[in-house]
């Protein structure tokens, strides 16, 4: 379902069209080979409810007329402003490098507080976007070629002095997701409860699970 939200949204056509709500995380990739990964960042902005920008619910109503069967599909976009604080979007820094540059240089302005990059192979996405923006860049290594990983590893955690790229690990969306949710909770006090919660919790998951091993 998410992966499915995530490609609607993907679809929208200009980096620049306002939107009517202000999203505080920006998660960008630079092609949608990149989204399976990706979609976990998403995942857990979802799970500390920082919500996608398009919930679409589909309602199916299917008629019956004596010998055949019609469905008819109604889908309807809500976008809740309150809520929705995420906004995911494909920006290549070598294939569209003027849009990489206009998003990058217009986040600020735009409300967003914390962009996660991710890009595999030759991946400049991360370290581009951290050059044009004083937002902190959260950038995403992608297993995208023959060297496993290590290309988009090295080219996003080696960036010279000066402009920094909170690197994680190789396809670790995840992390990237949670370090955008601490960067939040520095001025967002329940979001901050929240992660602490959240570690209470995979504390316990891990306790549990080593209880069981000596039973
Ligand atoms: C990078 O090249 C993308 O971030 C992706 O990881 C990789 C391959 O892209 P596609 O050829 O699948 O579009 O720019």
């Amino acid at each position: 379902v998410v992966e499915a939200q995530l490609k609607l949204m993907l679809n929208e056509d200009s980096v620049n069209d306002q939107p009517a709500f202000v999203p505080r995380v920006g998660i960008i990739m630079g092609s949608d080979s990149d989204l399976p990964v990706m979609k976990d960042a998403a995942k857990i902005l979802k799970e500390f409810d920082v919500h996608a920008e398009v919930f679409t619910i589909n309602y199916c109503i299917s008629f019956s007329i004596s010998f055949c069967s019609l469905p008819i599909v109604f889908t309807m976009k809500y976008l809740p402003k309150d809520l929705v604080m995420m906004q995911v979007k494909i920006v290549s820094a070598h294939r569209t490098p003027e849009m990489m540059f206009s998003y990058a240089s217009s986040a600020r302005e735009r409300g967003i507080q914390v962009i996660i990059a991710g890009a595999g192979g030759a991946a400049h996405l991360p370290g581009m976007v951290a050059a044009l923006t004083p937002l902190p860049v959260i950038g995403v290594p992608v297993r995208a070629s023959t060297l496993d990983g290590l290309d988009s590893l090295l080219s996003i955690v080696q960036m010279p002095r000066g402009v920094p790229v909170a690197t994680v690990a190789i396809n670790n969306a995840t992390n990237a997701g949670l370090l955008a949710v601490r960067l939040l909770g520095i001025s967002d006090i329940n979001l901050q409860a929240r992660m602490a919660q959240y570690q209470e919790d995979r504390r316990d998951e891990v306790l549990v699970k080593g209880e069981r091993l000596e039973k």
